[in-house]
């Protein structure tokens, strides 16, 4: 059955490996199959939630979109565009907010997680994230949107808004409820410093993650430090959620060569941490060096990765203002 993929990813710098495996190879495969329609969407409005550098904002939409070519998605078969230049995000983006319930955005873990203790002074952006995210999907009528496992909830949100519109303006099925596409396992990779934190592009410490830019020696080195423990390596499942170190790494290994934890647990068990590093090193090194070397080679061509998003994003505009022109009728606009 043919899918409408719709996802994005934010031009915030550092793009890891979390991102990697649990969003854009994710977003590779779908853009491999024949039938599917994919839009792949560099999201800068959900960007300056955070304050940006303008500078640096403008550096890193490249590096986003470069990094979603050198991953492999083909900009001839996929739409790639950044979010700003199609102007319906914006638009649909408020009345959704009005149709949206203040309830439901309290519970949003993850503005909790980034607003931390002063929520007071998060930008009012940041907490409506999740309508701006439901907008985006719900201009393509997307079918289905590829993830990683901390958006799980506003997928879920952005469900509860699309029927709540079509129920508030008689509407049934106007807009269309996404299923959310998210690994089975290994969907959140966990920083390399702290077993139990999520692999993340603002964690201060550069070592916690594997950039997608990082060069061999960048990629061996933050290995070797990664966080371990003690013991040997696991010789079974019980109580690895105890080692919580030991197990992202397996998981990191288990996803790379594409093997259940279980086969990757007798691999290596009671093996030393160290015999099991080099060989995680390897393969990521294997994985993660021509995506590298590309990026850098695409940055050098600005004026592709520029043409590239202006393609995008007349495609892109097409669709969406051709949905919110209906949006806006359906509302008595
Ligand atoms: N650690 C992760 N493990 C698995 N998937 C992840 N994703 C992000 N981190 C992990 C998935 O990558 C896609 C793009 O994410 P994003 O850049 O839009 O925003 P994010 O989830 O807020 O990513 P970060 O790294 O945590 O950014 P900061 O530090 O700026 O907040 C999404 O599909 C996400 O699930």
């Amino acid at each position: 059955m043919s899918k409408k993929i719709f996802s994005g990813v934010q031009p915030t710098g550092n793009l890891h490996l979390g991102n990697y495996l649990g969003a854009i190879k994710n977003f590779v495969e779908l853009n491999n199959k024949k039938e599917n329609e994919c839009i792949f969407c560099v999201v800068d409005l959900h960007a300056i939630t955070v304050k940006q550098d303008p500078k640096e904002l403008k550096k890193n939409i490249r590096e986003t979109t470069a990094t979603f070519i050198a991953s492999g998605i083909d900009p001839k078969k996929s739409i790639i565009f950044n979010q700003s230049m199609v102007p319906a995000h914006s638009e649909c983006a408020w009345i959704l907010s009005c149709v949206s319930r203040i309830g439901w955005l309290n519970r949003m873990t993850q503005f909790k997680e980034k607003a931390g203790k002063d929520k007071e002074k998060a930008s009012i952006g940041l907490y409506s994230y999740p309508v701006l995210m439901a907008a985006d999907i719900l201009l393509y009528d997307a079918t289905h949107v590829p993830v990683g496992d901390d958006q799980k909830q506003h997928l879920e949100l952005c469900r509860d808004i699309a029927q709540k519109f079509n129920n508030d303006f008689d509407s049934p099925n106007f807009l269309k409820t996404p299923e959310p596409l998210i690994q089975k396992e290994f969907s959140r990779i966990m920083s390399l410093k702290d077993g139990l934190k999520k692999m993340s592009k603002s964690d201060p410490s550069d070592l916690s993650r594997i950039n997608l830019t990082d060069n061999k020696e960048q990629i061996i080195n933050k290995i070797k430090k990664a966080k371990t423990d003690p013991m040997p390596m696991p010789s079974d499942q019980k109580n690895l959620s105890e080692r919580p170190e030991a197990e992202n790494l397996l998981g990191i290994y288990s996803s790379l060569v594409n093997q259940n934890l279980e086969k990757s647990i007798n691999d290596f068990s009671g093996k030393n941490f160290s015999e099991f590093k080099d060989k995680l090193s390897d393969i990521l090194v294997n994985e993660i060096e021509p995506v590298s070397k590309e990026i850098e080679r695409l940055l050098n061509d600005q004026k592709y990765l520029d043409d590239i998003l202006l393609e995008g994003s007349i495609k892109a505009d097409k669709i969406a203002s051709k949905k919110i022109k209906n949006i806006k009728q359906l509302i008595g606009f």
